[in-house]
């Protein structure tokens, strides 16, 4: 923990603590860029080094505090959700999805490396993952049942059934809104649900389950109470939709300085998003309710959950 006095730390200098003890550990776990064959370990250190918030493993490293762990007990697990989340924003930008030439400030990966090594950056990140979350067994007081358990959590919340599937959702729902394909607009994957429904369910599954997925990992390695995994995980379920509004927003009204990619890339890319369905300022409202409803799953926690409500907070009012 970053602070041993009572007084409380403000949120961004441990946001800044956590991000630099998962910085310094990612670039100890990866290989390093000159290792054999170096394109390809050139190509994951691109991505990984590129300024992410680092959101996902300051997640785990906050859930292992809620259970009275410190973020050495979990730090390999950290940096394996980050891995993923590279991975995926990699995969994200490429011709075949999203088609992005910009990401955190930079040329994408497969513009700076070409496609195929952008591919097989990804995957290389993907089963790196896996050897960190198994690593986590060398973590002091960390047993094999706990990482077992943080591996299933992990392939449950980016699989099919989680991040994988929200994508396969988002790229349907983009496909069949696409002038590509006039007077169809049965194949929209809302039918039934309506579209505020649908445009839930994509970001429960590519944006929450991850985020979910991190809390739940930190929670577990921690040795936490099935109470306490439980509440951090409809935190986490609330955290992800707010987070993701958020991020629709400022695709809408934000800097792309700011945010390092160009703004208004999911309009061009008939992406369905909240302001797209109910418009900026119901958005705004709804990013605002879903951070009430994660500050208010975390009462069973008591006075263990007040940085993840300042964290939930905060990252309502976030800019980038
Ligand atoms: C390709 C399997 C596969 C999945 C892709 C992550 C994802 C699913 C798509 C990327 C596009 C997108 C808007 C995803 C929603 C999640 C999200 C808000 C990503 C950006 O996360 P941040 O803001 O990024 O935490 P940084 O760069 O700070 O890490």
């Amino acid at each position: 923990m970053p602070e041993t006095s009572r007084r409380p730390v403000a949120i961004e200098s441990v946001l800044a603590e956590y991000g630099r003890l998962v910085e310094n550990a990612l670039d100890r776990y990866l290989p390093p860029e000159d290792a054999p064959p170096a394109d390809v370990h050139r190509a994951m250190r691109y991505s990984v080094f590129a300024g992410g918030k680092r959101l996902r493993p300051i997640l785990v490293i906050a859930a292992a505090e809620v259970a009275g762990a410190p973020p050495e007990a979990v730090l390999p697990s950290a940096c394996a959700v980050e891995l993923i989340h590279t991975y995926s924003l990699i995969h994200d930008d490429l011709p075949s999805m999203d088609d992005s030439a910009v990401r955190r400030g930079r040329p994408t990966c497969h513009v700076v490396f070409g496609e195929a090594l952008a591919v097989l950056a990804g995957d290389a990140l993907h089963a790196h993952a896996f050897e960190l979350l198994a690593r986590n067994a060398d973590a002091r007081g960390c047993t094999p049942a706990r990482v077992l358990r943080s591996v299933r959590e992990l392939t449950a919340g980016i699989g099919s059934e989680g991040m994988v599937g929200g994508q396969v959702l988002d790229l349907l729902a983009a496909g069949a809104a696409s002038p590509a394909h006039p007077g169809e607009p049965d194949a929209r994957p809302w039918n039934g649900g309506g579209p505020e429904a649908a445009v839930r369910e994509i970001h429960r599954l590519k944006t929450g389950a991850l985020i979910r997925a991190s809390l739940r990992i930190g929670a577990v390695l921690a040795g936490a109470a099935e109470d306490d995994v439980r509440a951090l995980d409809r935190y986490g379920e609330s955290l992800g939709l707010a987070f993701q509004i958020v991020d629709d927003i400022l695709d809408v009204v934000g800097e792309s300085g700011k945010l390092g990619k160009g703004t208004g890339g999911d309009a061009r890319h008939f992406k369905v998003t909240f302001p797209g369905i109910v418009g900026l300022e119901r958005s705004r409202r709804l990013a605002e309710e879903a951070t009430r409803d994660a500050v208010r799953a975390l009462a069973p926690l008591g006075a263990r959950g007040a940085r993840l409500d300042e964290l939930a907070r905060y990252l309502l009012e976030r800019d980038r």
